[in-house]
């Protein structure tokens, strides 16, 4: 009879069998069993420098591989990977959390172990508000049972898992169960049907319907339904800016991004007008809508998510939302002709102005873009680095990240570590504020243990550019680091001091040859110098303090 794998080898074999091939993580005494059986396994460890670290790298491979781990010790770890994983939480990414604990054996009489900080389930009952599903393996009769059904709702609603693993059980064999075949939650027909036909008749009876993308078209695997959708019937769409990338940027039916009066405003009227909005997986945050500059009427609109399905002001319940998007390509929707639309604003051709000129943010992003190939994923930090981003013309589907709307500053250069490892054939080329690089910058040096090659350009404005333009004080200034320097301590990478727009044009060029590691482009700015993105929102949001 063969006999039953340990509870942290099921895991590692679960995690392997849904494409994790990378856990991020520092060891600790009460998770250094499964550390061992980790190494002994077909997964591959990276240590980052800090916790919070490898669960910005975690978030982000799940980004771009569908499914991300990371790996702590009891509380000092695990509560230092709290804010990532609220991050992954609002932002829907599956992150599994795997935690050490103190042994069940040990619980005992409640002693005062070392790293406990009120109770022994104080650490659970935190992840509990930031994941979707959580369990501690404390019975091998169940432990196979729980990591299924953990595993399966990170995957179902695309959000973080808690995992936590007693010391004293995970090399105890768990006990096979009897695998429910891969639970596919069904739509309702008759729900469903109905919705199709209402879909149908509004989007075919429309004189000028338009697809808005957003973010869970991504993250439900959906660019291609998205993209067969507008072909089929040469509706036109746009994305918003935590949906950005998920449609090529360079597509004849692209709009460009929507974000109510904070983008363009001819993208903005075209939608806004339209008698016929299909809203597909879009998440209604403030920032999505232009700090609730958005005028989408949802008697105009379709509505379609994984949590919601709406047609004008008709909810249907038990509809998923792949079945809608599945059903949408199923129907005969009328071809129409290509109308006049807006479309994006093309890129100039960048031309560095000779000699002493002082390089600007707007013509930062403008250099920035020609910089773009095939291979880029863009990581953007929070701050000007996101707002500019957006601007950016990304040639290709899901080379954006960026924490558009949780908006934890330090997400970057942690995350491009995530993302390169997901796939080696990205180059990351990381925005990253000097604010948010002082953060989790020191993440470089698993860049440099690991021989990843991103291109980090710190937008040094000295100091909180962001905050600046609505309050400013001293505490919107940071200590001005010698970011260019830091291959010497590193004992890796290239650094660059830039100023000018000839100092850009050399120091990305030469990015461009260097891939054998790092380069960190320390690009000075004014300290009052910001994208026309952030010009708009700056306005905005000083308007509601
Ligand atoms: C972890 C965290 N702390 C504080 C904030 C509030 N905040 C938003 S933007 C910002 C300034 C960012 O500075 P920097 O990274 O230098 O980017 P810049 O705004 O200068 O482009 C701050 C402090 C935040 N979003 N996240
Ligand atoms: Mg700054």
């Amino acid at each position: 009879m063969k006999t039953s794998p340990a509870i942290g080898e099921y895991l590692i074999q679960q995690l392997y069998a849904h494409g994790v091939r990378h856990v991020f993580g520092i060891p600790g005494d009460y998770v250094l069993g499964f550390y061992g059986q980790l190494e002994r396994s077909k997964l591959r460890l990276i240590n980052t420098c800090d916790e919070q670290g490898a669960g910005f790298a975690a978030d982000a491979y799940a980004r771009v591989r569908g499914l991300g781990a990371v790996c702590i010790t009891y509380c000092v770890g695990g509560l230092k990977v709290a804010n990532s994983t609220a991050e992954a939480f609002a932002e829907k990414s599956p992150v599994v959390v795997i935690s050490g604990a103190p042994g069940i054996k040990e619980r005992d009489k409640n002693p005062l172990l070392h790293h406990k900080v009120r109770e022994f389930d104080t650490q659970k009952k935190v992840f509990e508000q930031l994941t979707i599903a959580s369990t501690v393996l404390s019975d091998p009769q169940t432990a196979f049972q729980e990591i299924d059904r953990v595993l399966h709702a990170a995957l179902r609603f695309k959000r973080p898992v808690y995992i936590e693993l007693p010391r004293d059980l995970v090399a105890t064999p768990g006990i096979g169960h009897h695998r429910t075949p891969e639970i596919h939650e069904r739509s309702d027909p008759k729900s469903l049907r109905a919705a199709l036909a209402e879909a149908q008749e509004m989007i075919n009876g429309a004189r000028q319907p338009v697809v808005l993308a957003d973010v869970e078209v991504h993250r439900f695997g959906l660019q291609d339904q998205v993209l067969q959708l507008v072909q089929k019937t040469n509706i036109p769409v746009a994305a918003t800016v935590m949906g950005k990338s998920v449609i090529g940027e360079q597509h004849p039916l692209y709009l460009g991004i929507y974000e109510g009066a904070m983008g363009r405003e001819d993208v903005r009227q075209f939608v806004e007008r339209s008698d016929c909005l299909i809203m597909l997986g879009a998440f209604m945050t403030d920032i999505n809508l232009g700090v609730y500059t958005a005028r989408l009427d949802p008697a105009r609109s379709i509505y379609a998510t994984s949590e919601k399905l709406s047609i004008r002001y008709h909810t249907y319940e038990e509809v998923r939302f792949k079945d809608f998007m599945r059903g949408l390509l199923g129907l005969r929707l009328r071809r129409r002709a290509r109308g006049a639309f807006p479309r994006p604003v093309p890129v100039p051709a960048f031309k560095a102005r000779k000699g002493a000129v002082r390089l600007t943010v707007k013509r930062l992003f403008a250099r920035l873009n020609a910089f773009l190939s095939e291979n880029t994923v863009v990581v953007a930090d929070v701050g000007d680095s996101l707002f500019g981003a957006a601007d950016l013309f990304i040639r290709h589907r899901t080379e954006f990240l960026g924490p558009a709307y949780y908006a934890s500053m330090g997400f970057a250069v942690p995350a491009s570590v995530g993302a390169q490892l997901a796939n080696p054939k990205l180059r990351p080329l990381v925005l990253v504020g000097d604010g948010a690089f002082q953060m989790t910058g020191v993440e470089l040096a698993t860049t440099a243990r690991y021989g990843l090659n991103p291109v980090v350009v710190v937008l040094n404005n000295r100091g909180y550019g962001t905050e600046r333009h609505m309050q400013d004080g001293p505490y919107n200034d940071v200590w001005p680091w010698h970011y260019s320097r830091l291959p010497d301590l590193l004992g890796a990478g290239r650094g660059f001091i830039v100023q000018t727009e000839e100092d850009l044009d050399r120091a990305l060029e030469e990015a461009q040859r260097w891939t054998k590691s790092f380069c960190l482009l320390d690009v000075q700015l004014e300290p009052l110098d910001r994208s026309p993105a952030l010009d708009r929102l700056a306005s905005r949001l000083a308007k509601r303090l």
